[in-house]
């Protein structure tokens, strides 16, 4: 049992916060489709000594001494990533997926070429070339968008891509709840020389599960982040792929580089080792369920949504994550569901939608996810229930319309929340979550007073 007596002794403040955030986890589902519940394991490496070395360079190539022990973890990471994804050469370093994405540029790229990646409102993510990021203003990012249908636009790839000509083309989103078209962006990046950039961040898992397609054929280099549907601690791979050292001999070492000394000082070892811990849980059989168990209940959460009248980006989902379109109840609209779903203990975001009408800040989608709940053991008959959860909060609220005049939003948001702090209906609600979060618990072995 970990009680974390030091922490509450030495510093009450932050050992209040985890306390509160444990209890917050175990009496609320956790729904971000970009989060998880890693393991105790995982936990451990993380929380280990090993935060307190410094291992600038590479296994057997540092510029400390004493990395011994440290190289042992890099290159059982190394290893199994490369296991994994059958990729030929990983990278393991990067503190997390915008810092591993940067790396990708910087291997390739020089200021101002070319580059392509999906428009944020249409489910991409900041770094694949967004107006707001630094990658959409020092390089010259054309954006491609999805159709009305809420599938990636195959065709718009092609045009702007021939008429561009960009160096690189990323392929992955944030916010895209279909399989990702690798084989059609790899055949368009061939036809015009451009790499490819798989950022496989959120289906991860579900690629190593055998439930997503792999982009391993078609894209020169994959990024991802450790901690979504791979279940691991915050951090991020990149890896080259046959093709891309095809492409270019020297892809790896461009890429190793580009994160140190390109990018970054020295490696978080103790978060390189808890991704080795949580690549070795990846690859054993009952992964494979798990990640299966994920696309089951999001399929079987969508039907329970739709089938409670809520409408979904795309119609539905093929991996973990869902899309609520709200404009049928107004424009903007996702702040309210996003604070009354919290107020019932289930998290989610609020996200902007393809052909958002309203803005980043104020979008009119809900995302959420299968991830999570699907780590505590939840399955199909659990969707059900909060699909109609889903529909209770957003027909409580659907009355709220976010105010035109930007100087009168901050009054009405205070107006709502005192209107739903006080909501029977909310309140039944939240006792339905606590009650089947009491039926799946998390982090047993934990235990904070
Ligand atoms: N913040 C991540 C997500 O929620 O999808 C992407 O960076």
């Amino acid at each position: 049992m970990e009680r974390l007596e030091s922490l509450r002794d030495d510093d009450p403040v932050i050992y209040g916060t985890i306390r509160g955030e444990l209890n917050r986890r175990r009496t609320g589902l956790e729904m971000i489709p970009s989060e998880n519940h890693c393991s105790h394991a995982v936990r451990q490496a993380l929380g280990s000594i090993l935060t307190d070395k410094y291992s600038e360079g590479y296994a057997g190539k540092r510029y400390y001494g004493g990395n011994e022990f440290v190289d042992v973890a890099e290159r059982a990471a190394i290893e199994r990533a490369k296991a994994l994804f059958g990729v030929p050469h990983a990278n393991v370093q990067p503190y997390s997926g915008s810092p591993a994405n940067l790396a990708v540029y910087f291997a390739l790229c020089k200021p101002g070429d070319v580059i392509m990646g999906q428009s944020l409102p249409d489910g991409g993510h900041l770094t694949h070339g967004w107006k707001a990021s630094v990658t959409g203003q020092f390089f010259k990012s054309v954006q491609y968008h999805v159709r009305p249908d809420g599938y990636i636009d195959i065709d718009e790839v092609k045009k702007l891509a021939e008429e561009n000509r960009p160096k690189l083309i990323w392929v992955g989103a944030t916010a895209y709840p279909r399989g990702l078209p690798f084989e059609e962006l790899g055949g368009i990046a061939d036809s015009v020389g451009a790499y490819l950039a798989a950022d496989i961040s959120h289906v991860a898992g579900l690629i190593v599960g055998g439930v997503h397609r792999s982009p391993v054929p078609y894209a020169h280099i994959i990024t991802t982040t450790t901690h979504k549907t791979l279940r691991g601690p915050r951090g991020a791979l990149i890896m080259v792929t046959e093709k891309g050292m095809q492409k270019d001999p020297d892809l790896a070492d461009k890429v190793d580089k580009a994160v140190f000394p390109g990018l970054q000082g020295g490696p978080h070892d103790h978060q390189t080792a808890a991704i080795a811990v949580a690549l070795l849980e990846a690859s054993r059989p009952e992964f494979k369920e798990y990640a299966a168990q994920i696309v089951k209940n999001a399929k079987a959460l969508a039907a329970a949504l739709t089938e409670n009248g809520i409408r979904l980006v795309s119609g539905g989902t093929d991996n973990h994550l869902l899309l609520i379109d709200l404009t049928p109840f107004g424009k903007g609209n996702g702040v309210f569901v996003q604070e009354a779903l919290d107020q019932v203990g289930i998290t989610t975001n609020k996200n902007t939608i393809p052909n958002e009408p309203a803005s980043p800040f104020y979008p009119s989608g809900i995302r959420l996810g299968t991830a999570a709940i699907t780590t505590r053991g939840m399955r199909e008959g659990e969707m059900k229930l909060i699909g109609r959860m889903f529909a209770d909060v957003i027909s409580e609220v659907k009355g709220y319309q976010l105010p035109e005049d930007k100087k009168q939003r901050g009054e009405y948001l205070n107006k709502f929340r005192a209107e739903i702090s006080g909501s029977k209906r909310l309140a039944g609600i939240k006792g339905e979550v606590m009650a089947l979060c009491s039926r799946f618990p998390v982090y047993p072995e934990l235990e904070v007073e």
